[in-house]
C-alpha cells in the first residue's frame, strides 16, 4: 500500500517537473501580446493529482511544522524583513494556519515562491500550504490539480503609467496602443492583458519577467510603459517606489479582471483544506463580534457561536476537525483577526477595508463566514 502511494506520489512529481521546465520556457521569454496564446496558461496545464491515501493534517503535527509558500516580493502580502523573516497579510494567515494546527505561530517555515514556481511547490510537497496572491480561477481548480479555499482579498487587474508619459487622462486598456506592457510571469496577468488587447484590436508588447521587483525595476527604468498587476500589488508599488517629482497613475477605469485571492493548497486533502479554510473563517467570525487580538481574552466566557469558535463552549467544533479546542481563539491570541491582519499590514499601504467588497457582509461587503456550529 505505501509502496503503490510512494509510486504514484513519484509519477506525480515527475509529471510537475516537465510543467515546470515548460513553465520557465513558455513565462520567462517576454514577447508580445499577439505571439502570447491567451489560453496557453502555462502555469495551468493538465495533470494528475493524486494525494487520497495520505493526511496531511497529521503529517504536519507529526513533523511539528507547516511550509506555507508566499510571495518574494509582494509588499504589504510577503515581504522579508531586514532580519530576513517574512511579514505582511498573507505571510500572517500562513501563521495563522501553523497556529490552527500546531498551536504555536513559529512552528512555521515560510517560503519565498516565484509565480510560476508556486504551484509546482505544492504538488511536490515542497509546500503545503499557498497564500501567495493567488487567484482562483477554474482551470487552476479542476487542471492543475489545486484546491482553493475561502478568498482573503478579492481583488481585479489594474494597469499603471507615468502621468509625464501621456497617461494622465488613461482610464483602460483602449488608452495603451503601442505601449511595451511588463508584468511577472506565470500569472493570471499576463494572459488577462493579451486577451483584453486582442479582444480590442489593439496592439501591445508584453514583457514578462520572473518577479514584480524585476517589473517595477524595468517600469523605473523606462524600459516599460504601463506595468499591469493585481491592484493591490500596484497600490503597494505605488506607494514604496514612486520617485518623488513622479506622478505614477493606476488606471481608474474598472479592473479588468476579477482576482480572488486566498489559500490555495493541493486537492483531496479534505481535513487540511477544513482547517484552513474555518482558520480564515473564524478570523473573519471574530470580527462579527468584534473580536479581536487586543481584546479577546475579556470573551472567555461567551457562549453560543463566539464560545464555540473560542473554544470555551461545551460544544466546540475544533476537536472533531482533529485540532485542540481553543485552537482559533490561539488564531486571534497569536496572530489577530481579519480585521487585525488588514491595519497591520495593508491600511498603511492606503488599502481602506471599510465599506469595500472586502469588509464583512454587515457592512456591505462580500465577507461571509459561514456560521460556527
Ligand atoms: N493573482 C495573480 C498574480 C499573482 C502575482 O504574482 N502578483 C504579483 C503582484 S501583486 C506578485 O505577487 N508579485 C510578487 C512576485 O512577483 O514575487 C495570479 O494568481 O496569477
Amino acid at each position: 500500500m505505501r509502496k503503490d502511494f510512494l509510486l504514484r506520489l513519484l509519477a506525480v512529481i515527475l509529471g510537475f517537473t516537465l510543467v515546470a521546465a515548460a513553465c520557465s520556457d513558455d513565462d520567462g521569454d517576454g514577447g508580445d501580446a499577439a505571439a502570447d496564446d491567451a489560453a496557453d496558461d502555462s502555469s495551468d496545464d493538465t495533470v494528475e493529482a493524486t494525494q487520497g491515501d495520505s493526511d496531511l493534517l497529521v503529517e504536519i503535527q507529526d513533523r511539528g511544522e507547516l511550509n506555507c509558500g508566499v510571495s518574494t516580493v509582494s509588499i504589504g502580502f510577503a515581504v522579508q524583513d531586514s532580519d530576513g523573516i517574512y511579514q505582511g497579510f498573507d505571510a500572517d494567515f500562513c501563521r495563522a494556519t501553523a497556529v490552527a494546527i500546531l498551536g504555536d505561530a513559529e512552528a512555521i517555515n515560510i517560503i519565498g515562491l516565484t509565480a510560476a514556481e508556486r504551484f509546482t511547490a505544492v504538488q511536490t510537497g515542497q509546500v503545503d500550504l499557498l497564500h501567495r496572491n493567488t487567484t482562483w480561477t477554474q482551470s487552476r481548480d479542476s487542471d492543475v490539480g489545486m484546491d482553493f479555499g475561502p478568498t482573503t482579498y478579492f481583488d481585479g487587474q489594474q494597469l499603471m503609467a507615468r502621468a509625464s508619459d501621456g497617461f494622465s487622462n488613461a482610464s483602460g486598456v483602449a488608452d495603451i496602443d503601442g505601449a511595451v506592457v511588463c508584468t511577472n510571469a506565470g500569472t493570471t496577468t499576463e494572459k488577462n492583458i493579451a486577451e483584453a488587447a486582442d479582444l480590442l484590436g489593439i496592439t501591445i508588447t508584453l514583457n514578462t519577467f520572473e518577479d514584480f521587483d524585476i517589473v517595477t525595476q524595468n517600469f523605473i527604468d523606462g524600459a516599460c510603459d504601463v506595468i499591469t498587476t493585481d491592484g493591490s500589488g500596484l497600490v503597494g508599488r505605488k506607494a514604496e517606489q514612486q520617485p518623488a517629482g513622479e506622478e505614477w497613475v493606476i488606471f481608474p477605469g474598472a479592473p479588468i479582471s476579477k482576482e480572488p485571492l486566498g489559500p490555495t493548497y493541493g486537492q483531496n486533502q479534505s481535513r487540511f483544506a477544513d482547517v484552513v479554510n474555518w482558520t480564515v473563517y473564524a478570523m473573519l467570525i471574530a470580527d462579527e463580534y468584534g473580536v479581536n487580538q487586543a481584546n479577546v481574552d475579556s470573551f472567555l466566557d461567551a457562549e453560543g457561536e463566539l464560545g464555540r469558535i473560542l473554544g470555551v463552549g461545551d460544544d466546540e467544533v475544533q476537536s472533531a476537525m482533529g485540532i485542540a479546542p481553543d485552537a482559533f481563539y490561539q488564531v486571534i491570541k497569536q496572530v489577530g483577526s481579519y480585521s487585525d491582519l488588514w491595519e497591520r499590514h495593508l491600511a498603511p499601504l492606503g488599502l481602506t477595508l471599510e465599506g469595500t467588497v472586502n469588509d464583512l457582509h454587515t457592512n456591505g461587503g462580500l465577507m461571509y463566514p459561514p456560521p460556527a456550529r
